[in-house]
């Protein structure tokens, strides 16, 4: 399904002079507070964030999957809808691969059709998690970590394959996730889990080229319900940093547990020059996986402002989205999500780092949490609404989404019963 700029057009033409009164109103407010409401629109249409292609479809849990109708049943078709929602919001101009979910296997055909649609891919994930039908070893007890040598050769080799579908797709981003871990003491040996793995990145680093990334990610339980190999930043960090400059580490927003500080996290890995890539997401109790912001927008704020503090840092990280939408229509979801990402992005920015500093120096307490605050819940819809306005997008996304019948439309195109690929 395609959107023309004349169906956006006419949906913003309704929202217009509302539209106005409003921003007019918030830039006037924002310029007698100092803040340059041009180069904020600028930065915020500038954040462009990558979407997975395995949040197209409707994951599920273990429980169960309820599939929506009009999925994307092929990768073209993942391209075509990662193409609708970046006609909407003007937040997304990639898609991230994971194989063997997704295999390219025309990759002519899928760079003609990234290119038709404005899009790029930046980063390709492997999957050592799962067996494919026709493998030869079984991942059941972990792949880099292995304890036979063949089953880690096999999970090495898989990693490059990745690569090499990458450099035909023109991506510069190798992210790896391991479920490797155990779920009972004593099943597994620490120290030699950490080798094996280790030593298994090792030969992975060897094939990463010289413009590319490698992002470790870590988490801290699931599958392995006991010991996770790399589960928190610091591990990642021991490890990336004995690879070298080409890997970093990258934070996933449900990959803590409860309560952990992950703004933080965010500040030291960028302050030690290691924080390579960005998977945003919420979530109430473990890896939920749900709507960016829908249920710590402080927390995603505060995240914000310490990555605005690092702007300045030369190394820019590899945006994405990473969720799984058991309930809401997918794109509908990635909407909220890509909304939230940009306004708290923007509100981070509106914070005057000076003012901060001089509180922080002084100690005065009260005074910091007013100038983060204040920031906080500034209302910078009609401001976000206007960066995707002037980028050619829609004033307001989900409601074009519903206007449009995008979901209809797919569901005319592609059918009830399409399933995509994923979790
Ligand atoms: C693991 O929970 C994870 O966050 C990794 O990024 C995987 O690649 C992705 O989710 C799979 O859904
Ligand atoms: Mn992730």
């Amino acid at each position: 399904m395609n959107i023309n700029p004349s169906q956006i057009s006419s949906h913003n033409e309704s929202l217009l002079a509302d539209h106005k009164e409003k921003f007019d109103f918030l830039a006037q407010q924002l310029d007698k507070s100092g803040i340059d409401v041009e180069n904020l629109i600028q930065k915020v249409q500038n954040l462009q964030i990558e979407v997975p292609s395995w949040a197209l479809g409707t994951g599920g849990t273990r429980f169960g999957r309820f599939a929506g109708g009009g999925e994307p049943g092929n990768l073209i078709q993942k391209i075509e809808d990662v193409g609708v929602l970046n006609t909407l919001s003007r937040a997304c101009d990639s898609i991230s691969l994971h194989i063997p979910w997704d295999i390219p296997s025309d990759a002519n055909a899928i760079k003609q059709e990234l290119k038709t649609k404005g899009l790029k891919i930046n980063s390709v994930n492997s999957n050592t998690f799962q067996d494919q039908p026709d493998q030869k070893h079984s991942y059941k007890f972990g792949s880099l970590c292995h304890t036979d040598k063949e089953v880690r050769k096999q999970a090495v080799d898989h990693n490059i394959e990745v690569i090499e579908y990458g450099k035909m797709l023109d991506a510069n981003v190798l992210t790896v996730w391991l479920a490797d871990g155990s779920s009972f003491p004593g099943q597994m040996d620490f120290r030699r889990a950490y080798s094996n793995t280790l030593s298994s990145l090792e030969e992975i680093y060897s094939k990463i080229p010289n413009e590319w990334q490698m992002l470790l990610e870590y988490k801290p339980f699931e599958p392995a319900f006991y010991h996770t190999v790399i589960p928190d930043w610091g591990t990642s960090y021991s490890m990336v940093t004995a690879l070298g400059d080409k890997a970093n580490t990258l934070v996933d927003l449900g990959h803590h547990l409860p309560n952990t500080n992950i703004e933080q996290i965010v500040a030291t890995l960028q302050l030690l020059n290691k924080l390579g890539g960005f998977h945003f997401n919420d979530s109430k109790y473990a890896d939920d996986d749900i709507s960016v912001g829908s249920i710590k927008p402080y927390a995603l704020f505060l995240i914000f402002l310490e990555l605005v503090k690092g702007e300045t840092t030369n190394m820019e990280p590899a945006w994405m989205i990473d969720a799984s939408h058991n309930l809401k229509d997918p794109l509908q979801d990635l909407l909220q999500s890509l909304q939230n990402i940009h306004l708290n992005y923007a509100k981070a920015l509106t914070v005057n780092l000076d003012e901060l500093r001089h509180a922080q120096e002084s100690n005065e307490v009260a005074q910091c949490q007013e100038i983060l605050q204040n920031a906080f819940q500034l209302d910078l819809r009609p401001l976000v609404a206007e960066a995707r306005f002037r980028a050619g997008g829609a004033l307001n996304p989900l409601s074009a989404f519903k206007s449009l019948k995008v979901r209809e439309n797919l569901i005319k195109e592609r059918g009830t019963s399409t399933v995509a690929t994923g979790l």
